[in-house]
C-alpha cells in the first residue's frame, strides 16, 4: 500500500486514502464563508470532522477563492492559532494551510504538524526555510500567483505535462531549501489557475502525476468550481458550493481509488465512506478481501464480509 499512495515522514500512516476535513475560519471562503468564522465554533467545527471520520483537519485564516484579497498577517495570526492550539490539545492531526512563513512558525508552535502551503513556497520566502528549520511535512500545490488574478493564468497547451513540470520545479525548490523529500506531498491545485477542463484533465491524470512526481498526492476538489459545472451540464446555473458534497464524495473515491494520499474535503462522511469502499475494492483486486481499515465512528461502513452486508 505504501507504494501506491506513498508514505508521508513525520505523520501517521493510514492503509487508505486518508481524509482531511477543512475547517476555514474566514468570513469569505467560496464554500463555507463565515460559518466558522468565530474561534469557538471553528474548534467545535473541527472536532465534529474528526467525529466524522477526518483523519486530518486543515485550519485556515485566508481565503483562497478567485479575486480574493489578502488578510494581513496579525489577522491571519488571529483567526488560525487559538483554532490550532485547542484542536490539537484536544488530539485531532492538525494541518495549517497558509502562504505565510510566520503563520506555519506559529501554528507549528500551538501543535500543527503539517504546513500546506497554496503556493508551495513561492508567495513568502521566508516559508521553506521555516518548514525545513521545523521538520514537519510540506504540502506543495500547484499555483501560479495570487488568488486575485489566478483564472487569467488558466492558459496550458498539455495542462497535467505542464502541471507535473512546474510541480517539479516547485518540489526541487523546496528540496534545495531544506525540506526532506520524504516529507513533500504535491497538490495539483485544482481550481488554482484552472478551469473546469483543466480539472477534469488533472483528475483524469492522477495516475500520471502520482508515477512522474513519485510523492504523496492530496487531492482537494471539495465543492469547487468545475463540479459545479459538471452537475449543471452545458445549460443551467451551477448549484451552490454547498449542493456540491455528493460530488465531491465521487471524487474521493475517484481519488482513493488512483492512489492518492488523501483528500481535502469540507464535508467528511461521506467522503470517509468513499475511501474505504476504495479500499476494499483495493484488497478485491490485490486478491485478498481485506476488512476497511481502521475504526470509523460516526455511520461505519461495516467490515467486508461481517453478517447483515447484502
Ligand atoms: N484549495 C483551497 C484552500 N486550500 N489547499 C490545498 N492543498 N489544495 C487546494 O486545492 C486548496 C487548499 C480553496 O479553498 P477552500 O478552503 O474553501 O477549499
Amino acid at each position: 500500500m505504501s507504494t501506491l499512495r506513498g508514505r508521508v515522514a513525520g505523520l501517521p500512516e493510514w492503509d487508505r486514502c486518508a481524509v482531511m476535513g477543512v475547517v476555514n475560519v474566514t468570513p469569505d471562503s467560496f464554500s463555507d464563508g463565515g460559518q466558522w468564522f468565530d474561534g469557538e465554533l471553528a474548534v467545535k467545527h473541527g472536532l465534529d470532522l474528526v467525529n466524522a471520520g477526518a483523519d486530518l483537519v486543515d485550519v485556515g485564516g485566508e481565503s483562497t477563492r478567485p479575486g480574493a484579497l489578502r488578510v494581513d498577517e496579525a489577522e491571519e495570526l488571529r483567526r488560525v492559532v487559538p483554532v490550532v492550539r485547542e484542536l490539537a490539545a484536544a488530539g485531532a492531526v492538525v494541518s495549517v494551510d497558509t502562504m505565510r512563513a510566520a503563520v506555519a512558525e506559529q501554528a507549528i508552535a500551538a501543535g500543527a504538524v503539517l504546513v500546506n502551503d497554496v503556493s508551495g513556497g513561492s508567495a513568502d520566502p521566508a516559508m521553506v526555510p521555516a518548514v525545513a528549520a521545523a521538520g514537519v511535512p510540506f504540502v506543495v500545490m500547484h499555483w501560479r500567483g495570487q488568488s486575485i488574478d489566478m483564472n487569467h493564468r488558466a492558459h496550458y497547451t498539455d495542462v497535467v505535462a505542464e502541471v507535473v513540470a512546474e510541480l517539479r520545479a516547485s518540489v526541487d525548490r523546496a528540496v534545495a531549501g531544506g525540506i526532506a523529500l520524504e516529507r513533500i506531498v504535491v497538490d495539483p491545485g485544482l481550481g488554482f489557475a484552472k478551469t473546469a477542463d483543466h480539472d477534469l484533465a488533472l483528475l483524469a491524470g492522477l495516475a500520471e502525476l502520482r508515477r512522474e512526481l513519485a510523492r504523496p498526492l492530496l487531492v482537494a476538489a471539495s465543492r469547487k468550481r468545475f463540479l459545479g459545472r459538471v452537475l449543471a451540464g452545458d445549460q443551467g446555473a451551477p448549484p451552490p458550493a454547498r449542493e456540491r458534497d455528493a460530488a465531491t464524495a465521487a471524487v474521493s473515491a475517484i481519488a482513493a481509488r488512483e492512489g492518492a494520499w488523501a483528500v481535502r474535503v469540507h464535508e467528511v462522511g461521506a467522503s470517509a465512506d468513499g475511501v474505504r469502499v476504495a479500499r476494499a475494492v483495493e484488497g478485491a483486486a490485490a486478491g485478498s478481501v481485506q476488512p476497511a481499515g481502521s475504526v470509523r465512528p460516526a455511520g461505519s461502513v461495516p467490515p467486508v464480509g461481517s453478517a447483515g452486508v447484502v
